[in-house]
């Protein structure tokens, strides 16, 4: 009946908000925010990704069939009452997979033209990690290949679904360079800043164009008798990252949609002060180093409009410059990404 429909639909929902906050920290808060109309919409968005994230990581799937998986994801998407049940014990989201069905069912309740974007980016994103299961990330543009598979397309899915919505200008389908930035300046920092973790899971995502100058072994690194070079590897990891700014602050200026403009501009501002207090810092080779809980708290209730967003970035870009070291082989380049950075605000 129509009643048991709409019962049955609600509970699903809820379960995909329960979901949400069981696999997000950092995401689950601001999706709630947004608009009615994206609300539901960027919620599955995020489970599907997260989904497939959750086979990426899982290092118990062979290698061919965790290939196979993830890029037949965008089909399954559309497969009512599919479920992925072959997760390896330690897996932290494998419940969300053994309860897909439910997202998808969520999933085909969408319009269908945010259903096709969704599908699409998972497309993409599916194909680009199978092709990185068995390949390393070499170069810096390897590197950044990698970062756009799992994060520039994210934000190219977002900009199209903000479009979509019609809440913001059709212009975002087009800006792809500054939608590729907002995801990789999220995905770098969230590299840099947990190498220590990463490496000891045996993790790697720093590109050895960077490090193979100082080390043979990247698991070096966290070694305190190499805390000098590694210090001078870490900023250039952070020297790279830094060039994302303009592009950032550029995607934000044009938002309009002010539920849009939180949803996007507090996991910048908490990448941004992330970094400040990460750059040329040894700590982060030793342990996971973190923004504290007040400080997160003050930038989400500071964080309602692009003139308080610049004033944000402009003083952690004041405070990264403070700390950038005149002795280091890097000190001349994270200047200059640093001044074009306040340049643009
Ligand atoms: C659809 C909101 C706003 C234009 C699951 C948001 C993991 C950093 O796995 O949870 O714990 O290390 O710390 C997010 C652009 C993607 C990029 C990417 C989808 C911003 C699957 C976020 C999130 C584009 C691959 C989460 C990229 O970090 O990861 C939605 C505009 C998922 C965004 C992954 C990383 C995201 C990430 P983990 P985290
Ligand atoms: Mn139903
Ligand atoms: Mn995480
Ligand atoms: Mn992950
Ligand atoms: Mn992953
Ligand atoms: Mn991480």
């Amino acid at each position: 009946s129509e009643k048991t429909d709409k019962m049955d639909a609600s509970s699903e929902l809820k379960q995909c908000y329960d979901f949400l906050t069981e696999t997000s920290r950092s995401f689950a808060g601001v999706i709630q925010e947004l608009n009615p109309e994206l609300r539901d919409v960027i919620c599955i968005f995020y489970l599907v990704l997260r989904g497939l994230d959750t086979v990426e990581d899982d290092m118990s799937i062979p290698i061919v069939r965790k290939k196979e998986v993830l890029t037949t994801f965008h089909k399954s998407i559309y497969e009512r009452g599919w479920t992925f049940t072959e997760s390896g014990p330690d897996e932290k989201d494998a419940s969300l997979l053994v309860q897909f069905d439910v997202v998808i069912h969520e999933f085909l309740n969408l319009k269908e033209k945010y259903q096709k974007i969704i599908a699409d980016i998972t497309k993409k994103m599916g194909e680009g990690m199978a092709t990185f299961t068995t390949k390393d990330v070499e170069t810096t543009k390897d590197y950044d290949l990698y970062c756009h598979y799992v994060a520039g397309l994210v934000g190219y899915g977002l900009s199209d679904l903000f479009a979509a919505s019609e809440l913001e200008d059709a212009s975002f389908y087009d800006i792809k360079r500054q939608s590729n930035s907002m995801g990789l300046f999220l995905q770098k920092t969230n590299i840099i800043r947990d190498i220590n973790e990463d490496i000891l899971d045996g993790r790697y995502f720093w590109p050895k164009q960077i490090w193979s100058e100082y080390f043979d072994n990247i698991d070096d690194i966290i070694k305190e008798e190499n805390r000098e070079k590694g210090m001078i590897v870490l900023n250039k990891m952070w020297a790279n990252a830094l060039t994302h700014i303009p592009d950032v602050l550029d995607y934000l200026s044009r938002i309009k949609n002010p539920t849009i403009f939180k949803f996007c501009a507090i996991p910048q501002v908490m990448a941004i002060a992330t970094m400040a207090i990460c750059f040329n810092n040894p700590d982060v080779l030793a342990k996971n180093v973190k923004i504290r809980k007040g400080e997160a708290i003050k930038l989400i209730l500071n964080t309602t409009d692009n003139a308080n967003v610049c004033r944000t970035f402009l003083k952690y870009v004041g405070q990264i410059k403070g700390k950038n070291d005149p002795s280091d082989p890097n000190y001349e380049s994270i200047r200059e990404s640093l001044e074009k950075a306040e340049n643009t605000i």
